[in-house]
């Protein structure tokens, strides 16, 4: 056979592969071509809807990482490149517990509840009233709900809620009012949350206006001894004090006023403010007895006590001595402070004294009447566990290690308070009659915020989440019994649950932020860079050289938090404080 014969047969055998015929002579090979064809069908119909699904979920989280730039952007933070996860936590005081952000996010949906309650329905005016769904003047008409909740808003990141604010205060809030103002109340509510919102937002009509009110507040200080008359006509400026307190001053007061003045004198240079309620506590120092505790009524001419009345860590006493420690660490616990924190000691000595405890443990804080003990301890007496706690380390440590204990074993008994009603909300004050355990007094509940803020206080510098826990307890009675679709009104009675009609301003500028910053981390308004006045507005501690005398020149540094880009706002800006 030729060479050409040859490889046309061999040619002819490859292509019999191809012959249908081939196959159907051989069972065998038909299903092994069968399976394999079935085989490599699957293999790349399977690897074509993988590619599908993966591309499904590419896009997918493709839009997740964009939803979190954007939600990102929206609370201020630029990611660059390549991003450094552990630094923008510092940096930006991001939450990284689960829990702890579930429940600040429930807070943060409870302040826009209130909110958005107020704006529907009290726009403007200082209360929501919202069974009835009015608005009430209980301040003069000065706003208050909405300016006690300028800085809960900006720290909660609710910036549209913050501008539509800011442009009523820019706009609407007047004090040219024909009113009997309390210089105490305007001042801890409305010079304290103007200056609180410019701190945070460098917003120079914040500043404007707390000087405004302030200027209109300052005759109430025009008295023979220096300590002010509590009430004032915004309008005529003509100060007094209320007939049914005998023409006394009340201690609180008189001596509430000092972290604001000074605030407002460090920002704006002009020393009045801070010589003006510097001088109250000069005068306090002469009649300071040696327990530390004053009665509650002094007489603004003769700047001398009535000393059959009342001595009180709860209403008409608390805020004294929660200032004389705050101005001591505002002024950087500095020589030209350094009286505060003694007399602030002096008193936490005599408040060793009040203390007692109940067979089952219970520690309690005692009101005195003259020489007679009484075994009462008001709710509002509940910021002292917190006021102890931030002032321990300032002592040695063995006496710190005393008054922390003594702070958590107070906020044990607070705590107590609530958990002992059935609604689990505490009332305004309970007795302990001869050491025995709590029994409620006056049995409403108006929001107030102290238990939670000593909560607050003590779980940043303990670091023990338990306060963590207690706070969302009460939270969540706050939830059940307060919240109805209006708002959040009191209790008129914690034993019932019966409802009363008030949403009080400082619901929003206390209760809810402490709440707030109880699940935050401690670096997000940190108590190093400020301080909290009595109705929970932060300020910011500013450098306060050494020596100089108290009217000395302070160092106003700028706010350490921008949690929105300054170029949302198209006002003036100004230059951050
Ligand atoms: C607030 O206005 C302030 O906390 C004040 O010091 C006491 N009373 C209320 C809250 O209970």
């Amino acid at each position: 056979m030729g060479r050409r014969s040859q490889s046309s047969s061999s040619s002819s055998r490859a292509w019999r592969h191809l012959s249908p015929w081939y196959y159907l002579k051989r069972p065998t090979r038909l299903a092994l071509l069968i399976v394999g064809f079935v085989a490599a069908t699957f293999a790349s119909w399977n690897r074509l809807s993988l590619v599908r699904d993966y591309e499904a979920e590419i896009s997918r989280l493709d839009e997740e990482v964009n939803r979190l730039y954007d939600q990102l952007r929206m609370a201020g933070i630029y990611l660059d490149e390549n991003p450094n996860i552990e630094n923008i936590i510092k940096k930006h005081h991001l939450e990284v517990d689960p829990v702890n952000n579930a429940r600040r996010e429930k807070v943060k949906e409870a302040m826009l509840h209130a909110w958005n309650s107020y704006v529907k329905y009290a726009w403007g005016q200082d209360e929501l009233q919202p069974q009835s769904k009015n608005g009430v003047n209980t301040f003069g008409g000065l706003g208050a709900t909405l300016v006690d909740s300028l800085d809960t808003l900006y720290i909660m990141g609710l910036k549209e809620e913050f501008k539509k604010a800011r442009d009523w205060v820019a706009e609407s809030l007047e004090f040219d009012k024909d009113y009997e103002a309390s210089v105490f109340e305007t001042t801890i509510r409305v010079v304290g949350g103007l200056l609180s919102a410019y701190d945070l937002s460098a917003d120079k009509i914040f500043l404007e206006k707390a000087r405004d009110i302030t200027d209109r507040l300052l005759p109430a200080w025009d008295t023979s001894s220096g300590i002010p008359y509590n009430r004032i006509n915004l309008a005529e400026g003509k100060a007094s004090n209320p007939g049914w307190n005998g023409g006394n001053s009340i201690l609180a007061d008189s001596g509430t006023e000092q972290l604001e003045f000074i605030a407002l004198s460090q920002r704006t240079g002009d020393q009045k403010y801070q010589q003006k309620v510097e001088n109250v506590i000069r005068q306090f120092q002469k009649i300071f007895p040696s327990d530390g505790l004053l009665p509650i009524n002094i007489n603004p001419h003769s700047g001398a006590v009535k000393s059959y009345s009342k001595i009180t860590f709860g209403a008409m006493g608390d805020s004294f001595y929660e200032y004389l420690l705050k101005v001591w660490i505002q002024g950087n616990k500095t020589e030209s402070v350094k009286h505060y924190r003694q007399m602030w000691e002096t008193s936490m000595e005599g408040l060793l004294g009040l203390t007692r405890k109940t067979s089952s443990n219970f520690y309690y804080v005692c009101e005195k009447n003259g020489d007679s003990l009484s075994e009462k301890m008001d709710e509002l007496a509940c910021f002292v566990p917190g006021m102890l706690a931030l002032g321990a380390s300032g002592y040695s440590p063995e006496k710190a290690e005393k008054i922390m204990n003594l702070a958590e074993e107070l906020a044990w008994t607070c705590y107590n308070f609530y958990q002992s009603t059935p609604t689990k909300l505490a009332g305004e004050n309970y007795y302990f009659h001869g050491g025995q355990d709590m029994v409620v007094g006056t049995s409403w509940n108006i929001l107030r915020p102290e238990t939670i803020e000593s909560l607050m206080y003590l779980w940043r510098l303990t670091g023990n989440k338990t306060y963590q826990d207690w706070g969302w307890d009460i939270f969540q009675a706050f939830e059940k019994n307060s919240r109805i679709e209006s708002g959040y009104v009191g209790l008129k009675d914690v034993n019932t649950g019966t409802k009363d009609d008030m949403m009080q301003s400082f619901f929003l500028a206390e209760t809810l932020k402490y709440l707030y910053l109880l699940f935050s981390p401690p670096s997000f308004i940190s108590f190093d860079e400020w301080v909290f006045n009595t109705e929970a507005h932060p300020l910011k501690i500013v450098t306060r050289h050494g020596n100089e005398g108290s009217s000395g020149d302070a160092e106003v540094q700028s706010t350490g938090l921008l949690l929105m880009p300054s170029d949302l706002y198209r006002h003036d800006k100004g230059d951050p404080p």
